[in-house]
Parts: structure tokens; C-alpha cells; sequence
């Protein structure tokens, strides 16, 4: 039996409770939690309407307030792991499944789907969805990019979608999780990534359901509302960077031989039926974002950008009189992001605003050079630029390895 949670901030306290009725309705659930951030309106509501929907359904339904656990900005993370506190300290269920809160398209077989996965072993079962060409663009240009710069050879670039906020953890998951400093502290929007490195840095297989209808929630209008989740994302990336998570072939031994850590057993749905409206949606304001490049220039941002090549440098500054994008291809954006693990400051307003519009101008580059080719072109593109960067870093980790090793026979010699 299982535990299911709503992280919620300010909704539609319709929207929420509508989705928090639904699981309370399901037959495998036993409880239901939302977990605020405040006593704000929305709270108010919920605090109103749960004790008649307690009686309605029968079930335990219980709302608390996010502790303070990490040590980055207080946000969904604080949230999320305070739910994951109160599974292990409050309860004795087997599984706790996380939905979103804003979700119009939730229904009772988003929580079979996950239930299901974990009846068939799997300590990890996640959702994904099928999203339109201009939607994902911190998954596929900062995560999934992340992911196969930093660890080719892993499984994380494989994972459909890394930042989803829709899972099922089995305890044996929460306990480790718990335990581990670097989960507790990334209270922020960092929280989904931190809890996908640490499904495959432990090995837990994996399974990955399709949600064929897809998740319609709350819009954002302009790219700058991505600004704070980009920058965490990103930050949390950089702050992995140290683990070794490979699948390197022994230099010295026969061929075939592998060094494994991090390649784990990891199954994916089938994506059966795209609908209709993800072939046409657009997913963001592309003029809007135009502005965003030419806006909030400071002084110490130019100082900033000398840490990049000329190119790099001279790209992004053009953008003080008019928009520059085209140049941040695939490689140009390879470049960039490599120099910004080394360099980059989440304390810093400046690198903040450099890594957005940077950004800004990768998501314009291929907004106007590949999306507009039509859905499948487009994501054709963005699965194989990901095989392209595992390709392109796992020889070169692998050249690197070898060199190393030479030396060191060398020096031995
Ligand atoms: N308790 C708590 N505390 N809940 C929060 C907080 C917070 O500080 N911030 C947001 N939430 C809730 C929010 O009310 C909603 O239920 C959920 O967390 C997600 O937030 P939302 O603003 O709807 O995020 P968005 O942009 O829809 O992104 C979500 O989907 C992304 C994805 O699918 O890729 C979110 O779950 C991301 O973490 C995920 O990367
Ligand atoms: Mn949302």
C-alpha cells in the first residue's frame, strides 16, 4: 500500500484538490499527502475542503508544511524530501508516488501505471509524456547535455525525462536517498535531478511509463520564469561533475572488458500515440524572448565573458544591439557549456544572467533551425545530438584514460 504526495506552492486550489480526490479515490491508495510551503491562500483552501473530502473517500488525508532541510534556496526540494521524512518517520507504506500538483490531465491510471511498475520489481518507476519540439528545452539543452557530457557512458542520458516530477520510490530508495547529504541539501528546483543521479549512481533499476495523453499543467508565458529553474538545474549538474559514474573498457585487459559503475538495468514504455496537439503546439513566446536577449546587461558581465573564445564572447555581446543566436549551434553550445561548468556561479548575478542568455540563444538557434523543420525532424535531432555528445565525450574520456595510463607505465619504467 502507498503513500501519495502533492508538493503544492499558490494553484488552483480546484485543480489541486480535483487531483488530490482522485488518488484518494484510487483502491491501492492508503493515504494522501500535500505539502505547502506556507499558510497561503491555496493552503487556506486545502486546510478548508479536506476534512469533507476525508469523509467522501475514506481515506487518510493529511496537509503539512515543507520543513527547512537543505541549504540551497528553499523550494520544491524542501518539499519533496520533507514528504520523503514524514514516508520513513510517519508511516510504514511501501511506496510513495509524487505527482505535481497543477496537473488538468491527471487521472487514476497515472497512479496504476506507477504501481504497476513497482509490482513488477522496480525500485524506481517514472512517467513520461509526449511534448511538443519547443517544450523541454532545460531537459534536453542543460540536463540531458549535462548527462551525456559528464557521464556518456552511464544510463543518465537515456532516461526520457530526467526533471519529471512524477514517481514512484520504493523504501528500500528513501532510506539511501535520506542518507545522502547532497539529496538533503538541494532543497530547490535541483531536487529532480539530485533523485535521478542517485536512482542510477545506486543502481536501481528503472522503469519509465508513457503517459500517452500527456501533462497539461499551469503555463508559463515568457522564458524568464525558467530563469530560477534553469540556473538550479544547471548548478546542481555542476555540482556532480567529481562523481565518476562510467562504463570504461579496462585499457590493459582483453577487449569486452568493462569497468561498470552506473550502467543499470533501465526499461522504457514504448511511446505508442503522440496526440494531435503536441505536433502543433509552440512552446514558449518566441518574440518575447527576442527582448530577453538584449535586456539587463551590466558591466561585470563583459568582464565575465572573458573566460570564453572570441567567437563565444563576441556572439553573445552582439547581442546588445540586436539578437545573435544563430551561432550557438550544437557545437558552439558544447563549448559553451563546458566552459561554464568550470566558471559558472549560481552566487553570482551576473554568470546567472550569461548561462540565461546563452540559454536563450541555444533555444532560438534550434527553435529556428530545426523545430521549424515539423515534430519529427525535430526530435529525431534532439535524440541523436545526445548520442553525439556521448560520442563525442566518451572517446575523448576514453583517449584520456589511455594517455593516462601511459604515462604512468612510463614513469613506472
Ligand atoms: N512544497 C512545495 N514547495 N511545492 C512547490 C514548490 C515549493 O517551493 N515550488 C513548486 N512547487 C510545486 C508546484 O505547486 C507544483 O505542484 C510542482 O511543485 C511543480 O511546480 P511547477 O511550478 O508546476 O513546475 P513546472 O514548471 O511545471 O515543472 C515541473 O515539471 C518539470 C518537468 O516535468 O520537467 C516540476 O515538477 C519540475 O521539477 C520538473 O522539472
Ligand atoms: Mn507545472
Amino acid at each position: 500500500m502507498c503513500l501519495v504526495v502533492f508538493p503544492f506552492k499558490k494553484e488552483n486550489p480546484q485543480v489541486v484538490l480535483n487531483n488530490v480526490k482522485i488518488a484518494a479515490q484510487h483502491p491501492k491508495v492508503d493515504e494522501v499527502l500535500c505539502v505547502g510551503v506556507e499558510k497561503e491562500e491555496t493552503y487556506r483552501s486545502l486546510e478548508q475542503n479536506i476534512p469533507q473530502l476525508k469523509m467522501e473517500t475514506n481515506k487518510d488525508i493529511n496537509l503539512i508544511l515543507q520543513e527547512r532541510i537543505g541549504n540551497k534556496r528553499p523550494g520544491k526540494g524542501d518539499g519533496m524530501n520533507t514528504a520523503l521524512k514524514y514516508f520513513l518517520e510517519e508511516t510504514d507504506h511501501n511506496e510513495i508516488l509524487f505527482f505535481d500538483s497543477d496537473i488538468t490531465t491527471f487521472g487514476p491510471n497515472w497512479i496504476s501505471k506507477l504501481l504497476e511498475g513497482a509490482e513488477l520489481g522496480y525500485p524506481v518507476v517514472r512517467h513520461y509524456f509526449p511534448r511538443c519540439s519547443t517544450d523541454g528545452m532545460i531537459t534536453w539543452m542543460i540536463t540531458k547535455t549535462g548527462f551525456a557530457l559528464l557521464w556518456p557512458t552511464s544510463e543518465l542520458p537515456w532516461i526520457e525525462q530526467p526533471l519529471g516530477g512524477e514517481l514512484l520510490f520504493k523504501r528500500e530508495v528513501v532510506e539511501r536517498f535520506l542518507q545522502q547529504e547532497e539529496v538533503r541539501n538541494r532543497s530547490d528546483w535541483g531536487i529532480d535531478t539530485m533523485y535521478t543521479f542517485y536512482s542510477v549512481k545506486y543502481c536501481y533499476p528503472m522503469l519509465e511509463t508513457y503517459i500517452s495523453e500527456g501533462k497539461l499543467h499551469k503555463l508559463y508565458g515568457k522564458l524568464t520564469d525558467l530563469k530560477t529553474m534553469l540556473v538550479e538545474c544547471f548548478d546542481t549538474i555542476q555540482s556532480l561533475r567529481d562523481h565518476s559514474l562510467e562504463l570504461i573498457p579496462k585499457v590493459n585487459e582483453m577487449e569486452g572488458s568493462f569497468l561498470c559503475k552506473g550502467g543499470i538495468i533501465h526499461r522504457a514504455e514504448h511511446p505508442h500515440e503522440v496526440p494531435q496537439d503536441v505536433f502543433e503546439k509552440i512552446g514558449f513566446d518566441i518574440e518575447g524572448s527576442l527582448t530577453l536577449l538584449m535586456e539587463n546587461w551590466t558591466p561585470g558581465m563583459e568582464d565575465l565573458l572573458s573566460v570564453f573564445p572570441r567567437r563565444i564572447r563576441d556572439g553573445v555581446y552582439a547581442n546588445k544591439k540586436a539578437p545573435s543566436f544563430s551561432f550557438l549551434d550544437e557545437h558552439t553550445w558544447r563549448e559553451a557549456y563546458l566552459i561554464l561548468l568550470d566558471h559558472f556561479d549560481i552566487n553570482n548575478e551576473d554568470w546567472q544572467e550569461i548561462l540565461f542568455k546563452l540559454w536563450v540563444g541555444r533555444v532560438l538557434c534550434y527553435t529556428t533551425t530545426i523545430a521549424l523543420r515539423g515534430y519529427y525532424f525535430a526530435m529525431r535531432y534532439l535524440y541523436s545530438m545526445i548520442d553525439r555528445y556521448m560520442n563525442y565525450s566518451a572517446k575523448h574520456k576514453i583517449k584520456k584514460a589511455k594517455k593516462e595510463e601511459k604515462n604512468e607505465n612510463s614513469s613506472c619504467a
